[in-house]
């Protein structure tokens, strides 16, 4: 029989939306200031899962430059009805004081894989919309957002139908739902079955105190009862938990009548989500009093789920850090890559910032078998970065890449970078000093403090190996001039900095690990990449 462990998709991969078409799965998540905009996972078993599509691939239709760290898409909501998938989102313009700008828009497709249709706008009216499927009306379902500062913040569930002949919404707003006492609700999505609509929401924020609030109507439009057992899934109660921040879910049931839930999740390492916000799914069972639970009792999240919903069979996750480091490695271990950079495109793996590859700088035909990335901004800039990363999806991994560069002063650097945000990552650079010549140095910063390690001269030609060895809290950086010999490039560094809870305003995203290039000149500089190797151990 199939066990699934969670967290089913590991690393930065937030706020889950499934749905089921026919026998295949599908998972959204939020990306944020990544580009392409929102990663879509295929599964035919619910554990094994695979890259499906990212439909927001095209600078034309999707434009974040200059947006903030943990703005940009928030979110998505996937649906299918009819021979078509829906796909609505947010672009979180602003999230600063009381306001945030949250546009949201619908995108169609017939496959997964798109062609997508061009962005719909809807509304602005707050973030995590989502639609329901109702006979032949469609409902937008979403959190509203309120600025003035003697109301709650986040004001509550509204509902509006949306028409799809017009693409827009039409006829009255109605506000269904204002919130359980838990409050922060968001993530609305709606569900039917026997009789009821079920209104599921994210509550009290997406840090430790997250949760799945249910509430429930014989109408559309209320009034809701929220589940006497509320919160149905949590891990508030127990911080040493090792599956916490466990909320944002929403059901899927599968052909044969079995239940679960997709949710969201994090697995700390000493209090510090590294590894950000992560997706886990549960087996669910429905009471005799038209509500639904954890197949397996209480609230705190499974480490694992089976494929039926035999109740003994679930295993609560397990206390000791090893068992977590296990979860993390043994069962993780399809994110490793060993790229060569020998086809035409980068692996889908690879994101960037804010913007696509192309517009990124980064160019696999200059020269074949090698990816040139064409030198831009800082690291620090929201605009032009000619960087990419993947996502760190273990506790531990080593990281290596081969760099051809010749820097001509010290504005030119390139390199491998551990990366949170644009005020958070460690930079073990290729750079040129007066004095030393072609030099590695590292560069770290956080919250915007800025520390260099003192330079390390390398010869002035021929290409350098650049190594990131990652195990949990600690990040070392090594050097080689011939891929065999390595030498650590400075101290330790502390991982916990490039985490959710060490960062500066939200952390929503989770660390990343790549490469890049700055040219802060504009001398027309590039550094090649023959290979990039991510390996969890
Ligand atoms: C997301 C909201 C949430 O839009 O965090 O955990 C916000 N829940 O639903 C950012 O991911």
């Amino acid at each position: 029989m199939a066990q699934i462990q969670n967290p089913i998709l590991k690393g930065f991969n937030p706020d889950p939306s499934i749905v089921r078409v026919g026998e295949e799965y599908y998972i959204a998540v939020s990306t944020f200031e990544w580009f392409p905009g929102i990663t879509v996972y295929r599964s035919r078993n619910l554990r094994d899962w695979e890259f499906a599509a990212a439909p927001l691939n095209d600078d034309q239709k999707l434009d974040l430059r200059g947006i903030d760290t943990a703005c940009g898409i928030w979110a998505p909501n996937l649906t299918y009805d009819n021979g078509r998938f829906y796909l609505i989102y947010t672009i979180v313009y602003t999230n600063r004081s009381r306001f945030k700008d949250t546009h949201n828009f619908l995108v169609t497709a017939e496959h997964i894989e798109g062609p997508w249709s061009d962005p719909v706008f809807l509304n602005c009216s707050g973030f995590d919309p989502s639609l329901f499927h109702d006979g032949d009306r469609k409902w937008l379902v979403n959190m509203t957002i309120d600025h003035r500062m003697d109301r709650a913040r986040f004001s509550g569930v509204d509902i509006q139908e949306y028409d799809e002949m017009g693409n827009c919404l039409k006829g009255p707003v109605y506000r269904i739902f204002r919130g359980s006492p838990i409050g922060k609700t968001e993530g609305p999505n709606m569900m039917k079955r026997g009789g009821y609509y079920y209104l599921i929401c994210a509550e009290g924020g997406t840090e430790f105190g997250h949760c799945v609030t249910v509430a429930r109507s014989r109408n559309i439009t209320g009034p809701y009862e929220v589940d006497p057992q509320n919160p149905m899934l949590t891990s508030k109660a127990d911080d040493d938990y090792p599956i916490q921040r466990a909320g944002h879910g929403q059901l899927v049931q599968t052909a044969d009548g079995s239940w679960y839930m997709a949710h969201l999740c994090s697995r700390p390492v000493d209090g510090c989500s590294i590894l950000g916000r992560e997706t886990a799914l549960q087996n669910i069972r429905w009471t005799e009093d038209g509500w639904f639970c954890l197949a397996g009792g209480g609230r705190l999240p499974f480490g694992e789920a089976k494929m039926d919903a035999e109740l003994e069979l679930l295993t609560k996750a397990e206390n000791a850090s090893d068992k977590v480091e296990k979860q993390g490695t043994v069962l993780c271990a399809s994110g490793n890559m060993a790229e060569d950079f020998n086809s035409p495109s980068l692996p889908w793996q690879f994101l960037t910032l804010r913007e696509s590859a192309a517009h990124c700088g980064l160019d696999l035909n200059s020269r074949p078998g090698w990816l040139r990335i064409h030198g831009g901004n800082s690291l620090s800039s929201k605009y032009r970065q000619a960087f990419t990363a993947r996502r760190q999806q273990a506790f531990s991994y080593d990281a290596v890449t081969k760099v051809d560069f010749c820097p001509g002063d010290y504005h030119h650097m390139a390199g491998l970078v551990c990366y949170y945000n644009y005020d958070n990552y460690f930079y073990l650079k290729i750079t040129r000093d007066e004095e030393l010549g072609r030099c590695i140095q590292i560069t770290s910063v956080i919250n915007r403090e800025v520390e260099d390690s003192p330079c390390v001269s390398v010869p002035d030609k021929g290409d350098l190996y650049l190594k990131a060895k990652v195990r949990r809290g600690e990040l070392t950086f090594f050097y080689s001039t011939d891929g065999e010999n390595y030498e650590a490039a400075g101290n330790v560094l502390d991982m916990h900095g490039l985490s959710d809870e060490r960062v500066n305003g939200n952390g929503f995203a989770g660390a990343m690990v790549g490469i890049g290039c700055q040219d802060l000149q504009g001398n027309g500089v590039w550094a090649d990449f023959d290979w990039f190797l991510y390996e969890e151990i």
